[in-house]
């Protein structure tokens, strides 16, 4: 790996990138190949590729036994399950969700002709400010979908006081939260119920693919049937549905990636510890800090660039992905500076000012199995040169 010590060593300024392939945020994790391409066979031989066969049943099984939940439901993929955990809590109207989280979360509800209705986050959290989902109350909310954004999770106590008072569904997007927790207890346990997602490149994969949570055997009972086109056996349909199920293939990756969580956390928690000390003499930068006294499964590292930083948020990601550092400014815009809800609700930007400022301040880097501490001292390297040598 090169030495950067001036702005001349910058790949920008036309040395050498420090990374000869893309360091990527999110790449994927894939466990011992040998035991995936073992179930692969076993599916073959069985010849029963999808439809709730045993690799799905085994997975949900084994995640709901993770999260101490007593239902989860293997959906193929997490917007998938969003969806059916939308319609079958029989949401309609508007519904409130932060503008500061991926797009998923906004078009799962425009998809069915729900209204998203964005609420601002805390600029400490990033997760839902309270205070704005009441303001955002009308007469036609029927529900709340709070984020557990990085993992770390939404005030879940006072989401769950608006709700009970409003009379509205409350469910969790907790794509990013796998494993997570709250007060000690995992997610899955909150809300009505709460999806995750196992896209490639989350904490936990599967392909693609996701799930909804949950102890509300009915709620279960209906998401079974809505995932099945609503079929109740053969050729009797019971309930609206559609295909949301996974298949055999991804729940095969699904239980290999299963044996390395505690190895896996490990790991980030490590990435994320070694980032923590190295950023920490840096101005104007300050890395978004997990509470250890949780459980968490570190798989985004977070950055924020001050306001007063003579280096641009711009700036700094095309200077990182000169090196072949993709860092990733999640998730700007707002979603409802997106096309498809800028143009709906031209009225809401003023009500988001926090989401607007974080979304302009915030990078992720690279983590997870992409690095370790020594290509981390030079992603570190590299913001350091750029912001010193430039104020
Ligand atoms: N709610 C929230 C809060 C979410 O963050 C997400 C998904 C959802 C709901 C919906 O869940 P899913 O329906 O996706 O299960 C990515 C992911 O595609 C998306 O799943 C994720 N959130 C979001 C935060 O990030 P993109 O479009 O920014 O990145 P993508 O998929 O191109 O991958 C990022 C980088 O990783 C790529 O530049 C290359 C690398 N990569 C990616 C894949 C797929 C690999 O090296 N190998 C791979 O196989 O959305």
């Amino acid at each position: 790996m090169k030495t950067i010590k001036s702005l001349d060593d910058l790949a920008i300024n036309g040395a050498n990138p420090a990374f000869s392939e893309p360091l990527h945020v999110g790449h994927p994790f894939v466990g011992d190949r040998k035991v995936f391409l073992g179930y692969v066979d076993e599916i073959l031989d069985n010849n029963w590729l999808t439809n709730n066969g045993p690799m799905v049943m085994a997975l949900e099984k084994q995640v709901a036994e993770h999260h101490d939940v007593k239902h989860c439901v293997a959906m193929c993929s997490g917007t998938v399950a969003l969806e059916i955990a939308i319609r079958a809590l029989k949401l309609e109207g508007e519904v409130i969700v932060p503008s500061f989280t991926f797009i998923a979360t906004a078009h799962a509800l425009h998809w069915q002709a729900i209204k998203p209705v964005f609420a601002d986050i805390s600029p400490d959290t990033h997760n839902l400010d309270p205070d704005s989902v009441r303001r955002m109350i009308s007469d036609r909310t029927t529900g709340i979908i709070g984020v557990h954004l990085w993992g770390r999770t939404a005030p879940i106590e006072e989401l769950q006081a608006i709700a009970d008072e409003h009379n509205l569904k409350l469910l969790f997007d907790s794509a990013h939260a796998f494993g997570c927790t709250h007060n000690g207890i995992k997610v899955g346990n909150f809300g009505a119920c709460e999806v995750l997602s196992f896209h490639a490149t989350k904490f936990f994969q599967t392909l693609e693919g996701g799930a909804v949570l949950t102890n509300d055997d009915s709620l279960a009972d209906t998401l079974r049937l809505m995932r099945n086109f609503g079929f109740s056996g053969f050729d009797n349909v019971i309930h609206p549905g559609t295909n949301g199920k996974m298949n055999e293939m991804s729940a095969a990756m699904g239980l290999t990636n299963l044996q390395y969580l505690e190895t896996r956390i490990e790991h980030n928690q490590n990435v994320y510890h070694h980032y923590l000390h190295a950023l920490s003499n840096i101005p104007c930068i300050k890395l978004l800090e997990y509470d250890d006294k949780e459980t968490n499964n570190y798989q985004y590292i977070v950055i924020e660039i001050s306001e007063d930083c003579k280096v641009s948020r711009d700036r700094l990601v095309e200077v990182l992905r000169a090196e072949n550092i993709l860092a990733r400014r999640y998730f700007w815009p707002c979603c409802h500076r997106m096309r498809p809800y800028k143009s709906m609700l031209p009225a809401q930007s003023c009500s988001l000012e926090q989401s607007e400022i974080i979304s302009d301040r915030v990078v992720v880097l690279p983590s997870g199995v992409a690095v370790d501490k020594e290509m981390i001292d030079t992603i570190v390297t590299a913001i350091a040169v750029l912001i010193k040598d430039s104020q």
